[in-house]
């Protein structure tokens, strides 16, 4: 049952979700010493890092800067193996933090929450699980991430097939063997990618069936070795400071390269994009030239480069002209950064299925028919994403103040206040929800977002208050900030999950944060530093004589 307080509800802090952003909100919460509880819908703590688990799904921050960085204790006593840490590393990872800070009593497993009813009399949260429990809570912190709600393609007759279907976002804990299988990969993203290289080898043959290509650039992973580990550990400090830093837009260690294309002649910036090319994972965008995302003739030099690169990878000219995008820059789509993607299809096994030139009719029992012809599978994998940003919140059931229904007022876009709370829904608070992160290092906005949480919960429970609702001029003016720099970011509202492209019927509205870090210290800073919430504050009693 639920923990004892003193009050009138079962638990000061009720979290939802037990991934990255989950197991931290718990923490802080308990180490602030709320009374605090976590239900997690899996059978196990991690969130993507729980339900993601298909072959060679790896990170593409570096681990040390994705993990947590505000213990120096944690810190110390974790060793990763890989720059790029695997599925199954970050799973012991997530593991062993849950149990370094002694969470685990804290968190129900296989606990889905169905429903958050506020009620405005009591001041409290009533939510309900799939298994029919009930908790009421006072502050309802829903870390239910962007990536947790998997979309399957719309294909006629796809619930016909006999074989084994999978998508990367609910993969099983039974390892699915592709010895000698028959395997179609929808979806050529970060996952997609990710699994062609692990498997090519294993299997009889592998058809990928792509969509959009995309700009595919190599991971450049690397064990971490004792000197890179004990250098780490001497730098502990320096690290989390740059990293916690609102000054460091994208949440990274990468050293920009301090000029600007111009600096260089066409020969210097080959040279560059070559050294770029070779620099681990998001350092292509990150350590590349600063005008890259803002100016189009040089993104667009830097696009010939990346397909000659691939030209130069791919045995069949045919294949590599396919797997080359020619309708969007680099980085106006999430860009995968994967080793021996291009490799793989030099690999007899592998084949490309340009699904603009050859649609999918149907799958059928045995197999998936194009516009060419019938394939036989024995496994099908569906790399197809996520409804990204909004896809949890909006199925959870949420119902706040005046009739306010998250999964029918949200149809439009979502409208809230620092990503992370919204008029009308006192008391709740979804830390890497929609217009949470701005492009980076997802954890580092996250982490930004629960330690304004924690620190506006302390301070409500120092003054007395019970109540946090954002009030509707301090939603209208995120917004607009919102809408207005959207247009400047460099994704494309045609292309990018992060404008909802890749969910078929979702509306086009951009779904993170396009001001980045600096907007949200900005907008968030001068409340915690003045104590002045701009009314967003208040108590039991003036709330509920409000309504
Ligand atoms: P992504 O990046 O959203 O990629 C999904 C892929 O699936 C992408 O290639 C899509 O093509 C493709 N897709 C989606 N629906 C269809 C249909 N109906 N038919 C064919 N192909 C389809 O998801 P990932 O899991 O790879 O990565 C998610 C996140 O994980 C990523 O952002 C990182 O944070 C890590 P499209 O490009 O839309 O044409």
């Amino acid at each position: 049952m639920a923990e004892q307080t003193s009050s009138d509800v079962d638990v000061e802090v009720l979290v939802i979700g037990a991934g990255v952003v989950g197991i931290y909100a718990l923490q802080r919460a308990l180490e602030a010493g709320f009374s605090a509880q976590t239900l997690e819908a899996g059978e196990g703590v991690g969130g993507v890092w729980y339900w993601n688990r298909y072959p060679s799904a790896r990170f593409d921050s570096e681990s040390y800067t994705y993990g947590y960085i505000h213990s120096k204790g944690l810190f110390d006593k974790w060793r990763w193996e890989e720059e790029f840490a695997t599925q199954p590393e970050i799973e012991r990872y997530l593991n062993f933090v849950v149990d370094h800070f002694d969470l685990r009593r804290h968190i129900r497993t296989g606990q889905k929450v169905v429903s958050a009813v506020w009620n405005e009399a009591d001041t409290a949260w009533t939510v309900t699980t799939e298994k029919g429990e009930t908790i009421r809570a006072r502050w309802v912190v829903s870390a239910t991430g962007g990536l947790s709600v998997p979309n399957y393609p719309d294909l006629d007759g796809l619930e016909d097939f006999k074989g084994q279907a999978y998508h990367t976002g609910a993969w099983p804990h039974t390892p699915v063997d592709f010895t000698g299988k028959r395997v179609a990969i929808i979806g050529n993203g970060p996952s997609g990618a990710q699994i062609l290289p692990a498997i090519v080898d294993l299997v009889d043959a592998v058809d990928l069936y792509q969509r959009t290509p995309t700009w595919t650039t190599p991971l450049n992973n690397a064990p971490i070795t004792d000197e890179r580990h004990a250098w780490l550990l001497d730098n502990f400090e320096e690290i989390a400071g740059k990293l916690g830093s609102a000054a460091n837009p994208t949440g990274f260690l990468h050293e920009p390269a301090g000029k600007f294309s111009t600096a260089d002649s066409f020969d210097e910036r080959q040279a560059f994009y070559e050294k770029v090319w070779n620099s681990p994972g998001f350092g292509k965008l990150t350590t590349n030239y600063y005008d890259m995302t803002t100016n189009r003739e040089v993104n667009l030099e830097f696009c010939e480069f990346l397909a000659n690169k691939v030209r130069s990878i791919v045995n069949d000219p045919i294949t590599a002209e396919r797997l080359i995008p020619k309708d969007h820059l680099f980085g106006a789509k999430r860009p995968p950064f994967v080793s021996n993607y291009y490799e793989s299809f030099n690999n007899p096994r592998a084949s490309l299925i340009a699904l603009r030139e050859t649609p999918i009719v149907r799958v059928d029992a045995t197999g998936i028919e194009t516009s060419e012809g019938h394939r036989e599978y024995d496994i099908i994998v569906f790399a197809t994403g996520f409804d990204f940003g909004t896809g949890a919140l909006t199925r959870m059931g949420i119902k706040g103040l005046e009739g306010l229904d998250l999964g029918t007022d949200w149809e439009d876009g979502p409208t809230d206040f620092g990503g992370f709370s919204a008029h009308q829904l006192p008391n709740f608070f979804f830390p890497g929800g929609p217009h949470g992160a701005g492009g980076g290092n997802y954890p580092r906005y996250s982490q930004d977002q629960i330690d304004w949480i924690t620190g506006t919960l302390i301070y409500a429970r120092e003054h007395g208050y019970e109540r946090f609702e954002p009030t509707a001029e301090q939603q209208e003016a995120w917004m607009t900030m919102i809408e207005t720099l959207a247009p400047k970011s460099i994704f494309s509202a045609e292309h990018s999950h992060y404008y909802g492209a890749n969910v078929e019927g979702k509306v086009r509205k951009f779904l993170l944060n396009p001001g980045g870090r600096a907007k949200l210290h900005e907008m968030l800073g001068e409340m915690t530093a003045t104590g002045n919430y701009g009314g967003a504050l208040s108590s039991v009693r003036e709330s509920v004589s409000a309504v």
